[in-house]
């Protein structure tokens, strides 16, 4: 009797060591059969009782099966063991499920201002004019020596700028905020012999007392053509073509004398209002007219400074303001809308 305690108690001792040593399901398998299968050790153990006196069959059969529970509580801790993968628990309590639809990303747009950008350039694009960018903070010779402005000239008053420290502009030179995007057409000019046709956008300074139709940063598009033989026929021609892709087909435009330093003549173009045809409403103040944009042919000043021979060559230019076009064509009440990043504005213009 005592030697069958034993036997079970050795028994359970062996059995867990080898559970706990066994390295994988297939060993820990083997060790279950080897300890509780039917041939196993146990079994052997169990068929000894028959041997003991009566009294004692009782005790050893219950210490029997606590050892085989024992045993078998230890074989499913250790196969769970084996089964789970760090990080099963996190996974767990976090679960996604993945045929969901995911979430759809906001979708931008393009500013109105860029869109319309687009548009007018797009326009002269269609007539063989190349698009060109240029630099922001401009010397002072192409903003404005270039263009008929003299330092001393009083119509320096009306592109009045933001400066450049002298500390950190280059070659002691004056740099500043280019006021027009005209600096960049020299330049082209400059690099380039006629014929020239060419549009430029971009960004653009002047210092100015903000209110509903003046900004400090604005957009401009310019445009120029030098060849031999333009003449002002061109201009209107090019220009009232533009109104009319841009506007409606049945656009009117309007020339009167206007004055730029860097043209001779100069004019503005005026459109009939597309609002009421031209009789009269609150968005062209009554006159039936709406200002679009500033043009003439170049000063033959300007042209001899870039080393065009004005007898040989003559050209047109306009500029417009994409932020004013931009306004009249929606109703827009005040330009600092553009700028000031609400997006109820800016959902307006998909
Ligand atoms: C306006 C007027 C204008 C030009 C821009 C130009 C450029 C060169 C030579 C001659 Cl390089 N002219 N540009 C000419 C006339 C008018 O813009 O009020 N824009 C908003």
């Amino acid at each position: 009797m005592n030697e069958l305690r034993r036997d079970l108690e050795n028994l359970q001792a062996q059995a867990i060591a080898q559970i706990q040593s066994s390295a994988d399901a297939t060993q820990l398998e083997q060790t279950r059969v080897q300890f509780l299968g039917r041939k196993g050790r146990l079994t052997t153990i169990l068929r000894q009782l028959p041997t003991l006196a009566a009294e004692d069959r009782p005790t050893i059969g219950a210490l029997a099966n606590q050892v085989k529970e024992a045993i078998e509580e230890r074989v499913v801790a250790r196969r769970a063991a084996f089964e789970s993968v760090p990080g099963d628990e996190i996974l767990a309590k976090d679960q996604i499920d993945v045929t969901l639809p995911g979430r759809r990303p906001g979708l931008g747009r393009l500013h109105p201002i860029t869109q319309i950008i687009r548009r007018i350039c797009g326009v002269f694009v269609e007539m063989g004019f190349a698009v060109m960018e240029g630099p922001e903070v401009e010397w002072d010779y192409y903003n404005f020596e270039a263009l008929n402005i003299p330092e001393e000239h009083p119509a320096r008053d009306m592109w009045d700028t933001f400066w450049i420290d002298p500390a950190t502009s280059q070659a002691g030179k004056p740099m500043l905020l280019r006021t027009h995007t005209s600096p960049m057409q020299i330049r082209i000019m400059e690099q380039t012999r006629p014929p020239v046709r060419v549009i430029v956008p971009g960004k653009c300074y002047r210092y100015e007392a903000v209110d509903a139709s003046h900004e400090s940063q604005f957009d401009q598009v310019e445009g120029l053509a030098v060849d031999e033989q333009i003449t002002f026929a061109d201009l209107k021609g090019t220009l009232h073509t533009f109104a009319r892709r841009l506007f409606g087909k049945d656009r009117k435009v309007r020339f009167r004398c206007d004055y730029f330093p860097f043209v001779e003549p100069g004019v503005d173009m005026s459109i009939d209002c597309f609002l009421c045809k031209g009789g009269g409403c609150r968005l062209c103040k009554e006159t039936g007219w709406l200002e679009i944009l500033g043009a003439g042919m170049v000063h033959p000043g300007v042209l001899a400074r870039v080393g065009y021979d004005p007898a040989r060559y003559s050209g047109f230019a306009f500029g417009l303001g994409p932020a004013r076009v931009a306004m009249l064509k929606y109703g827009i009440e005040d330009i600092r809308f553009f700028h000031g990043n609400d997006l109820r504005f800016l959902r307006q213009f998909p």
